[in-house]
């Protein structure tokens, strides 16, 4: 028995599936999950000593690598000054600031622990400032674990809700209408029928949980004048996208204003920390200044505000962005190039610093595409990667993420790997 194993047999007795996070079990792709011990820019080695390169990242945070030096010095001297205190500090407010700044189409934010407190303040948010309670979001795409948004697609398109969850009151499922991302027509036919009733619509401007899948821009373009023509607050979950795609986030890289956006992961570095925000007028409505109530005991907790300040920074050098989207083109095209060499269906796509790998011909754009690609070959492609030291998302429906850290190197390495890997699928 390998170290993985012992641990992972041991955690399956006190942990729900052994894990703190579903994803993490690897129930989609099989076989036992590396247990990390540690990690140092684009590396991790597990519990048994072998090493990785990785393109999870934790699945977005961590844009600089792992144990950056300045992110972690920064929590350490943020450390020893005291854990938390439950009362403001000007960490919060330096951090405010930045992201205000960095995000035009937000006058104020507020910070909260994860993106899915992110995502669930800014729908709570929406439904208190237009009175109204109807919530639009897509089929495939994921923005945390709050009720509302546990929700899969009713009978026919327009029909409302049913839980896509145990737990999840059907009476608070109806309030969400799913739809089909990309699907414009869509969202004329949604708007004629409940226009009136909709607070708001939560989209992934970049959609990077049912794998990537790239907006048509007439799709966000359609959504941004139907939210203005009908008064419902339009919600850009950036949660992975913020800072992933670029400096300004998918609203910057698309631009399309949202009325609230949510962030998360890459905003604080890899400790806990999600953001919402948008304009003065909304954002006032928010507790203690309005009648929407929203809190938290570690809300801008100074550890994460510190390795958050930290990464932003960085974050802002010249060509930071242009070098990290080089990298994941590089890596894409060269494992088109690989697969077309041994003659095995696939795609690939980079946008910023996040990519999509599809054993299908060409890049989904609906999530109907999506769910026809080749997920054995992808589960085949991916254990074969791990045994070359490859450490890819653990499922076909997740995108990856190049960080600063990964070096010529490395996507030489992973490359040779992908070499080795499409051959065996040829068989
Ligand atoms: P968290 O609550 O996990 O911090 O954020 C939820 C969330 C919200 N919005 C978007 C667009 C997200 O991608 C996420 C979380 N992403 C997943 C990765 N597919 C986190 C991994 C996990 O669930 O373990």
């Amino acid at each position: 028995m390998t170290e993985n194993e012992r641990l992972f047999a041991r955690a399956q007795r006190t942990i729900p599936g052994g894990v703190n996070s579903p994803v993490r079990a690897f129930r989609s792709v099989g076989g036992t999950p590396p247990f990390f011990a540690r990690g140092a820019g684009a590396q991790v080695w597990d519990a048994d000593g072998n090493g990785y390169i990785d393109y999870v990242g934790s699945w977005g945070p961590l844009i600089l690598g792992h144990a950056d030096p300045a992110t972690v010095l920064a929590v350490q001297a943020a450390a020893a000054n005291g854990l938390s205190f439950g009362a403001p500090t000007a960490g919060e407010v330096e951090l405010a600031e930045l992201l205000t700044r960095l995000v035009p189409s937000m006058d104020m934010v507020r910070l909260v622990s994860s993106g899915t407190e992110a995502t669930m303040s800014a729908i709570r948010l929406a439904r208190g400032h237009t009175g109204r309670d109807t919530l639009i979001k897509f089929e495939g795409c994921y923005h945390g674990h709050s009720d509302s948004l546990l929700v899969k697609a009713g009978s026919g398109m327009l029909t409302f809700g049913n839980p896509s969850s145990a737990g999840v009151p059907a009476d608070l499922a109806r309030h969400t209408l799913v739809l089909d991302y990309n699907d414009t027509e869509g969202l004329h036919d949604a708007f004629a029928n409940e226009g009136d009733r909709i607070a708001g619509v939560i989209v992934e401007p970049v959609a990077g949980n049912m794998n990537l899948v790239a907006p048509r821009l007439e799709f966000l373009t359609t959504l941004r004048d139907l939210c203005t023509r009908y008064s419902a607050l339009l919600i850009f979950d950036e949660v992975m996208t913020g800072f992933r795609v670029g400096l300004g986030s998918a609203q910057g890289l698309y631009g399309i204003t949202p009325d609230l956006s949510t962030f998360g992961k890459i905003i604080g570095g890899g400790m806990p920390l999600g953001a919402f925000g948008g304009r003065r007028e909304i954002m006032e409505k928010i507790a203690p200044l309005g009648p929407v109530y929203q809190a938290g005991t570690l809300s801008g907790n100074p550890l994460s505000v510190a390795a958050g300040l930290a990464t932003l920074r960085q974050l802002q050098a010249p060509g930071f962005y242009a070098a990290l989207s080089d990298k994941t083109r590089t890596l894409t095209d060269g494992l088109t190039a690989a697969a077309q060499h041994h003659g095995v269906p696939f795609s690939a796509q980079a946008i910023g610093g996040m990519f999509g790998l599809y054993f299908a011909a060409t890049p989904p754009a609906t999530y109907a595409e999506v769910m026809a690609m080749d997920a054995a070959a992808f589960n085949t492609f991916y254990h074969a990667m791990l045994d070359l030291g490859i450490y890819l998302a653990p499922s076909a429906f997740e995108a990856g993420f190049v960080s600063a850290a990964h070096t010529p190197a490395d996507l030489a390495a992973t490359l040779a790997a992908a070499d080795q890997a499409f051959a065996m699928l040829k068989k």
